[in-house]
């Protein structure tokens, strides 16, 4: 059996708990592939590790190999061939007294830690290695963690599969059809509540869905709102953020950077622009992407958008271009 180094970092939290065993089962990296996971935590709750383990040995996976819990993040992305980024601080935690509700602050705290983070993953994981951060404010963790590897063999992502799979089911709700019959769903921009879920080039059987669901004002005023707030909405009724969905979207995300995407069919993450669809070059942008047949992840072109969506892109990326500037310190 192949083997492959997985770190993750978050190792005790909610997602990762849904996260886990999904990661080692066979499921991600397929029946053939033997995954040695490195769950990485802070030193107050490293121990708590320790269940977590015991919990994936007792599932019983063929595909499991070794497990550890380490506080040292150069220890967890050693040799890695994946590093999972989701352990963060969130918002409302109180530091020195002071209660973090600003996202400037938010940004800059964070920052520090995908500062550390980033250069342990350039240093020490594999040259190819692949990165996907989960932990908000996720693109702009992987803007600080990506210039702080500076490693141009490893490739980065921020998850906006989550976004693009709430966007997928509405649509779906919408036009009365099987999530199956979407296509082509992407997330453009941050993954904040400024993202653009574009419903016009998603296309269902073939058609687009807008034309499908023939509805501007739902789309424009309604489908837009729903997607974007649908994390608050979650929180709202369940008293608790996303936590299975965002561990599927991790699994979703890794598994369409490993595996060619299908034609007429794209998936949706956010990596560094080069400058495609007029984005400033350097920030970490939702984008449509595709796998080829060769593994390398490039992001598809030609994608036409209308004034509408021109004008959301642009909305996003000004928000993304001004977590830029509030993290400009830790940005070589
Ligand atoms: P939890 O608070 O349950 O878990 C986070 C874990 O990260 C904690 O156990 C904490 O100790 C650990 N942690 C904090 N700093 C760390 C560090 N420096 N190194 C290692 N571990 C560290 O949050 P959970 O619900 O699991 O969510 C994790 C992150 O995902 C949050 O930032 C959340 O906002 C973000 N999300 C991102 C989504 C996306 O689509 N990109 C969607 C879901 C989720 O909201």
């Amino acid at each position: 059996m192949k083997e492959i180094n997985v770190a993750v970092t978050g190792g005790a939290g909610q997602i990762a708990y849904s996260l886990l065993p999904r990661l080692v089962s066979g499921e991600t990296f397929g029946p053939d592939t033997k995954v040695n996971l490195r769950l990485v935590e802070i030193p107050q709750v490293v121990d708590k590790l320790e269940g977590t383990i015991m919990e994936l040995i007792d599932c019983g996976f063929d595909q499991t190999g070794e497990l550890t819990a380490t506080a040292d993040i150069k220890e967890g992305v050693k040799d890695a061939d994946w590093v999972l980024l989701v352990g963060s601080i969130p918002r409302g935690i109180v530091i020195d007294g002071k209660k973090i509700e600003e996202r400037s602050d938010l940004l800059k705290i964070n920052g520090g830690i995908f500062t550390d983070q980033g250069a342990a993953i350039g240093e020490l994981a594999k040259p190819d290695a692949k990165v996907l951060v989960v932990g908000n404010p996720a693109n702009t963790n992987a803007l600080i963690g990506m210039n702080s590897a500076n490693n141009s063999g490893q490739q980065w992502f921020a998850m906006t599969a989550l976004d693009a799979n709430r966007a997928k089911a509405q649509l779906a709700e919408k036009a009365g059809v099987e999530i199956s019959s979407l296509k082509n769903m992407i997330i453009w921009g941050n993954h904040s509540p400024t993202m653009y879920p574009d419903p016009y080039n998603a296309s269902i059987n073939g058609t687009s869905a807008a034309e499908v669901i023939n509805d501007t004002k739902w789309l424009e005023d309604d489908y837009l709102p729903l997607v974007q707030q649908r994390g608050k909405a979650v929180i709202d009724a369940r008293g608790a953020s996303s936590a299975a969905s965002a561990a599927n979207a991790a699994i979703d995300t890794v598994k369409a950077v490993i595996n060619p995407t299908r034609d007429g069919d794209c998936f949706s993450a956010a990596v560094v622009s080069d400058g495609s669809y007029g984005i400033p070059e350097g920030l970490i942008f939702g984008y449509p992407l595709k796998t080829t047949s060769s593994g390398k992840v490039e992001i598809i072109q030609g994608i036409e958008l209308n004034e509408f969506a021109k004008s959301k892109i642009l909305i996003t990326t000004e928000e993304l271009e001004s977590e830029r500037e509030a993290v400009a310190s830790l940005i070589s």
